[in-house]
C-alpha cells in the first residue's frame, strides 16, 4: 500500500485568475478547506474600468481582451488579502493555480531579467508596468481571428486534420490563431516578444520569478501541440507563425514542479523558501482535477462565466466540433469538453431584462411555465457564440400545438418576443437542450450515469432542477462552486507528492477510501427527471436542432 499522506501540519494554496475574478482555496493535510479568498476584477479593481473582467472593442469586431498588469495586481492584492485573514505562508508545502483557458501574454525582449530580479520593497505591479509588448492579453471570450483560423486549417490540410493533430480545429480563441494575428497586424511587436505564456503560465512565471512552461493539459488549447505526443507541432507552428517553439518554451505535464517560489514572495510574504509551485494548468482542467472526475461515465457541467460540459475518455475521436486535452491529474487518458460562450452572462443579461435584475425573480418565473414552455423555444447570443458558430441575436420560435410526443409535423413560426416567464424558461432549457444535444453529437455518456455541476451558476437549485429534467440523470454539486481554485490546490499537493516520491502517483490515491471526510466530496442536489418527461425534452432537442442548423446555415461564421 503507498503511502500518500501528506505532513500533517503542511498547507496547499490554489488560486483561480478567472475572467471575472481571482479566487483563492487553502486546503489543509487532510483536504479540508481552510481559508478561501476572492477579489472582483470590476468592483476591487475598478481603476481599470473592466466590464466582467474584460474590455469589448466598441466597434464589435469581435476583439475582447483584458489589462495583463490587472492580473499582476490582482495577484498582489489576494496575497495582502491573505496575509490579513492570518495565513500562515510559512506553512505552504506548493502553490498551483488555474488560468482562463487560451488568452495569452506576450513577454517583451529583456522582461526575463524583471522578473528574475524583483525588489521586495515594492508591489509587483509596479515592476511589470514595461514587461508587456502587447498591454492587453487577448482572452477566450475574444473572436476577432476567423480569417487566421481558415488559414491555418488550410496550411494544414483541413480542419478535420488539425483536430486530429491538436484535438480542436482552428477557434477565434484558441492562442495560435490569437498569436497568427499579432504576428500579421504587428510584426514589430511579435519580433520584439521574447516569450509568449497562458494565463496560466504566466502567474507561475510571476510565482516562480522566471518564465514558466505551459502545461501540456492547457497547452492542448492553442492548436499548436500535437496531443498523443504531448510536444510542439512543427507542422503547427509552421502555419502559424516563424521562430514561434523559441517564444513558447518547453511543455512539462500539469503535475510538474515549475520551480520553487520567488524569494521575492519568501521576503514579503514569509513563504518558505523550499516551496513548490506546481504547473498551473487551464481552469476546466483542474475543475475536472478538483471534482474528482474518474469514471467515463460521469460528466461535469461548469456553469462560470463560460458554460462547459467535460468528460473523463480512454480513446477520444477529435471531431470539428469539441475539444480534446490530455487529462492533467492521469499520463494515458484525456479530456473532451465542449464551450458555450453565452454562460452566466447571458443568463444575467435576461434576468436583468425580464426579471427585475433578481435571481429569486429569475427563479420565480422558471417555475411559473411548466416544463418544455409550451413549444417555446429561443436561442440567446449576447456575446458571439462558440457552438453553435452564430453571431449576436436573440431568435425565437413557438412550435404551435406541441405536445412532446412525435417530432413530425412539428413546424415553428418566428416571433419577436415571448411573455418574461416563458423567456426565462426558453433561455434555461436551449441552454441545456444545446448542451446535451452537442454532448450526444460529440460521443459523451447519454444518458450520462451522474452529473457534477460546479462555477457560480451552480448554486441555484432551479438551474439544476432543469439540466436534471434535460439530461435524464442525478445532478450533483460540490461544497463550494469555485472548485477551479479548489481543483488547483488539489494538484499543488498532488505535484508536491509526485516530487517527494521522484514520480507520478495517481491523483485518486490521496482521496481515496476518505473522500466523504475532505471537501471534495460531492452530494446529490437534484435527482433525474422522470423518463416521460426526458423522452419529451429528447424530442424538442431535435426540433431545436433542426433550426439551429438552419440558423448556422444562413448566419453562421464558415
Ligand atoms: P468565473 O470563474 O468564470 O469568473 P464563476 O464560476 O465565479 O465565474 O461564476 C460567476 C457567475 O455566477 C456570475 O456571472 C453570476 O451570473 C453567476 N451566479 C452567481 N449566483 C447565481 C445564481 N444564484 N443563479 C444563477 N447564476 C448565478
Ligand atoms: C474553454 C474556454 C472557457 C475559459 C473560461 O475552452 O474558453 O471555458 O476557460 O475561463
Amino acid at each position: 500500500m503507498e503511502d500518500y499522506d501528506l505532513p500533517s501540519d503542511a498547507l496547499f494554496l490554489g488560486f483561480d485568475s478567472s475572467t471575472q475574478s481571482l479566487k483563492a482555496t487553502v486546503l489543509n493535510s487532510h483536504l479540508n478547506i481552510v481559508a478561501t479568498e476572492l477579489f472582483h476584477f470590476d468592483s476591487d479593481l475598478p481603476h481599470y474600468n473592466t466590464k466582467d473582467g474584460v474590455f469589448r472593442d466598441p466597434s464589435d469586431n469581435g476583439r475582447i481582451v483584458s489589462p495583463t498588469i490587472m492580473w499582476v495586481e490582482a495577484l498582489d492584492l489576494m496575497l495582502q488579502k491573505l496575509a490579513k485573514s492570518g495565513l500562515d505562508f510559512g506553512k505552504i508545502a506548493a502553490v498551483s493555480g488555474s488560468g482562463q483557458q487560451h488568452g495569452s501574454v506576450y513577454w517583451k525582449s529583456g522582461s526575463s531579467a524583471v522578473l528574475s530580479s524583483l525588489d521586495p520593497t515594492k508591489p509587483l505591479v509596479d515592476q511589470f508596468g514595461d514587461a508587456f509588448s502587447v498591454k492587453e492579453s487577448p482572452i477566450w471570450m475574444d473572436s476577432s481571428t476567423t480569417a487566421q483560423c481558415r488559414e491555418i486549417e488550410k496550411a494544414v490540410g483541413g480542419a478535420l486534420e488539425l483536430a486530429r493533430m491538436t484535438g480542436s480545429r482552428a477557434h477565434e480563441r484558441y492562442t495560435g490563431p490569437q498569436i497568427k494575428k499579432i504576428f500579421q497586424t504587428q510584426p514589430q511587436v511579435y519580433q520584439d516578444t521574447e516569450r509568449i505564456s497562458l494565463v496560466s503560465s504566466f502567474m507561475a512565471c510571476l510565482l516562480i520569478g522566471a518564465y514558466a512552461s505551459i502545461d501540456e493539459t492547457d497547452g492542448a488549447g492553442m492548436n499548436l501541440m500535437d496531443i498523443k505526443q504531448r510536444i510542439w507541432s512543427t507542422v503547427a507552428l509552421e502555419a502559424t507563425a516563424p521562430d514561434l517553439e523559441d517564444k513558447l518554451g518547453k511543455l512539462a505535464p500539469a503535475y510538474a514542479v515549475a520551480g520553487h517560489i520567488a524569494p521575492y514572495f519568501v521576503q514579503r510574504f514569509n513563504f518558505h523558501k523550499n516551496c513548490l509551485v506546481i504547473q498551473w494548468s487551464g481552469d476546466n482542467p483542474n475543475s475536472l482535477a478538483g471534482l474528482t472526475l474518474n469514471k467515463p461515465g460521469d460528466l461535469a457541467i461548469s456553469l462560470g462565466t463560460s458554460d462547459t460540459v467535460f468528460g473523463i475518455s480512454s480513446d477520444p475521436q477529435p471531431r470539428l466540433e469539441g475539444h480534446v486535452f490530455p487529462n492533467p491529474v492521469d499520463k494515458e487518458s484525456y479530456m473532451v469538453m465542449l464551450v458555450y460562450k453565452n454562460g452566466s452572462l447571458t443568463r444575467e443579461d435576461i434576468r436583468n431584462r425580464y426579471a427585475e435584475k433578481s435571481w429569486d425573480a429569475f427563479n420565480k418565473s422558471l417555475e411559473q411555465m411548466p416544463p418544455l414552455n409550451g413549444g417555446k423555444i429561443g436561442f440567446y447570443y449576447k456575446d458571439h457564440e462558440i457552438l453553435p458558430p452564430l453571431p449576436v441575436g436573440f431568435h425565437r420560435y413557438i412550435l404551435d400545438n406541441f405536445t412532446g410526443d412525435t417530432l413530425e409535423g412539428l413546424t415553428e413560426r418566428e416571433v419577436q418576443e415571448f411573455d418574461s416567464p416563458a423567456e426565462i424558461r426558453a433561455l434555461i432549457e436551449g441552454q441545456f437542450l444545446s448542451m446535451r444535444a452537442h454532448a450526444e453529437r460529440f460521443g459523451m455518456p447519454a444518458p450520462p450515469n451522474r452529473i457534477i455541476a460546479t462555477g457560480g451558476a451552480s448554486a441555484n437549485q432551479r438551474i439544476l432542477s432543469s439540466i436534471a429534467s434535460i439530461f435524464g440523470c442525478d445532478v450533483y454539486t460540490v461544497q463550494r462552486p469555485d472548485s477551479a481554485s479548489l481543483g488547483a490546490a488539489l494538484p499543488a499537493a498532488h505535484g508536491w507528492l509526485c516530487n517527494k516520491k521522484g514520480s507520478f502517483v495517481p491523483i485518486s490515491g490521496m482521496y481515496m477510501d476518505k473522500l466523504e471526510k475532505t471537501s471534495l466530496s460531492c452530494k446529490l442536489a437534484v435527482s433525474a427527471g422522470n423518463s416521460e418527461l426526458v423522452a419529451k425534452y429528447t424530442i424538442l432537442m431535435k426540433k431545436r436542432m433542426e433550426i439551429e442548423n438552419s440558423l448556422v446555415e444562413k448566419l453562421g461564421r464558415h
